[in-house]
């Protein structure tokens, strides 16, 4: 991968491997020496192509594009060369964290051929760019709109007309890049071919501590655990959705519109939640009412975020990092805004790059942000192959879970809510968290059902769109707002399918997360229900987590999972516990709207 939401060093530069004729049998020691120089020549090389993607992604231009594609492609070469040159010790019985290098290493693409190299790495770069740039520009001369501006719109209008015309204008965008996307996944499949992997898919799928099958029976066995509230939620939204746009808009049966759930993907359903809200029980409380009005800049966001962490017992960020990250839109040229964290160096040049609006969402955003950069400053003085997440799930987990101590209680320590909690406002607080966590579960799951299919060659490119509606009819309930368009490619109307971030971390992430609030919840001494707590300033939860947080990729994940939970599988049974009472809550709604619909007939 030469971009990640959380950027990692690539597994750079290696040691020549001796050639091929060498007479000489591999020798644990030079195995070990081989390593060693390995990962010493990475440091330099990765730096080099972390700056120029940080560049490229912050000053979209064609040239940039050009230097993130020079540097890109000598990360790829030397990835692979590493890779190759780690092959000839397979069969020796190395230490442990030796072995671990070693398959570590080999967890990549290798493309022996430098013109298709260059041309990967190109591709990557102009599919990152061309996201970044993307516009809708209505008929009638009105200014182009960026996403920002197209996702403000889905989440605050209520006018069904507006909300297609935008979900469709930036559904129009993606198809200038679908040929530039299909030869991409041409050359990344010969890449994890050339490793000796089935495909790309399965590359991704064999990167966590198990056989790829292993991995796919996993992800489908947490979704069965967690299907029943997510169908118990879907049910509910159908009904208040129909109160509120019809029966002409929203059907009684089938899948449901996608531009309906404030969100370009409808993988949230938060910004909805005004029209979804309990009659009783809920809090009319409104943070990005409060941001708004107190005209909280970017910087306080991540100030807020910031405190957090230091209140568990973490440093304060590095000074260059309030230098050099970009926190706000720039007017006058073109960024990729979907926010992302970054470490330059290994070391404390860390940086985030999000275009933070003071919104609620962006609240818990800038969180989930400022998990990945206080993961990567916690593993910085590991080597360098261990400095990653336990797996790409946990990097994605960190921020969230801090994010799911955001609790009434907490907002009014640090003075954003000067109410108290109102009493009883349980289940709206839990529907509004549901709406966000649960709802994004099958989508989650589908956008890379969807790429694996695609890689494997199942779904060929004049079926993208087929079977992308197919998989979100089936696991989200939810359909194209018009019927499909030939030559369309509304996958790549995501920006981690154009930018070839794998997606299934953030599945792992929304099952992880409720089970390390859970474990620093149990640590922090906190008996009460799970959705109230919240680990603010809580030092001894805060160490428990960076204990794990430390570890980095040094072990198998199954073992930082331990270290912090007790638990060794990934799971949803937390995410259950956590939203047990929304749960009953939403059977009984659906019941008495069951009842209701039929009474009237
Ligand atoms: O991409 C992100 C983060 C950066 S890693 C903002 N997320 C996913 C998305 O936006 O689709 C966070 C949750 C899901
Ligand atoms: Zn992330």
């Amino acid at each position: 991968m030469l971009a990640a939401c959380a950027f990692q060093p690539a597994h750079a530069e290696g040691a020549k491997a001796p050639a091929k004729s060498t007479p000489s049998k591999p020798t644990v020691a030079e195995a070990e020496r081989f390593l060693n120089d390995t990962e010493a020549k990475l440091e330099k090389l990765n730096l080099d192509g972390a700056r120029a993607q940080w560049v490229a992604q912050n000053f979209i231009t064609d040239d940039t594009e050009a230097l993130a594609t020079y540097f890109g492609e000598r990360q790829l070469s030397a990835a692979g060369e590493a890779a190759l040159g780690a092959r000839r010790y397979n069969g020796l019985k190395l230490k442990e964290d030796y072995a671990r290098k070693l398959k570590l290493l080999q967890l990549t693409l290798m493309l022996s051929d430098p013109k298709e190299r260059e041309a990967y790495a190109a591709k990557n770069a102009a599919l990152n760019g061309a996201y970044g740039k993307a516009k809708y520009c209505p008929t009638g001369g009105q200014e182009c709109l960026p996403l920002g501006e197209l996702e403000k719109t889905l989440a605050t209008s209520r006018d069904p007309a507006k909300l297609k015309e935008v979900w469709l204008g930036w559904h129009a965008q993606s198809p200038s890049y679908k040929q530039m996307y299909t030869d991409y996944v041409t050359l990344s499949n010969k890449g994890a071919r050339e490793m000796g992997f089935a495909d790309t898919g399965a590359l991704w799928r064999s990167q966590y501590d198990m056989p790829p099958e292993a991995f796919s029976a996993e992800m489908e066995r947490m979704w069965q655990q967690v299907k029943p509230l997510y169908d118990s939620l879907h049910t509910y939204t159908r009904y208040k959705l129909r109160a509120a746009y019809g029966p002409d808009v929203v059907p009684a049966s089938g899948p449901i519109p996608a531009h309906l759930f404030g969100n370009m993907w409808s993988q949230s359903w938060e910004n909805i939640y005004p029209l979804l809200k309990p009659a009783s029980n809920a809090s009319s409380f409104d943070l990005t009412k409060v941001l708004e009005e107190r005209k909280t800049d970017a910087k306080q966001m991540t100030q807020y975020a910031e405190r957090f962490y230091t209140s568990l017992g973490m440093q304060k960020l590095p000074e260059s990092f309030w230098q050099r990250s970009l926190l706000t839109k720039p007017r006058d040229r073109d960024v990729v805004c979907h926010a992302s964290a970054w470490t330059m160096d290994g070391k404390e040049d860390v940086r985030i790059k999000m275009c933070i609006r003071p919104t609620d969402e962006e609240f818990k955003v800038i969180h989930h942000e400022l998990g990945h950069i206080y993961y990567d400053l916690a593993y910085n003085k590991q080597s360098f192959l261990f400095q990653g997440g336990a797996n790409d799930g946990f990097h994605e987990a960190i921020g969230d879970t801090v994010a799911l101590s955001i609790t009434p209680d907490y907002l009014k320590k640090v003075g954003l809510m000067d109410q108290e909690p109102e009493a009883n406002a349980d289940i709206g607080e839990l529907l509004q968290r549901a709406l966000a966590k649960v709802a994004f579960l099958p989508f989650a799951y589908s956008v890379d059902k969807w790429r694996w299919d695609v890689y494997a060659g199942k779904t060929q490119p004049a079926d993208y769109d087929k079977t992308w509606w197919q998989l979100r009819e089936q696991y989200m309930g939810v359909s194209r707002p018009a019927p499909i368009a030939a030559g369309g490619f509304d996958a790549g109307a995501k920006y981690h399918v154009a930018a070839d971030v794998p997606y299934a971390r953030y599945f792992l992430a929304h099952m992880l997360q409720f089970q390390f609030h859970r474990a620093l919840c149990r640590e922090a001494g906190y008996t009460g229900p799970l959705h109230r707590c919240s680990v603010y300033g809580n030092q001894k939860a805060g160490a428990k987590l960076q204990q794990m947080l430390a570890m980095g990729a040094s072990k198998p994940w199954p073992e930082a999972l331990k270290a912090a939970t007790g638990e060794d599988r990934i799971d949803g049974s937390a995410l259950l516990d956590y939203f047990a009472p929304l749960k009953t809550w939403l059977d009984d709604q659906n019941r008495q709207l069951a009842a209701a619909e039929a009474a009237k007939k």
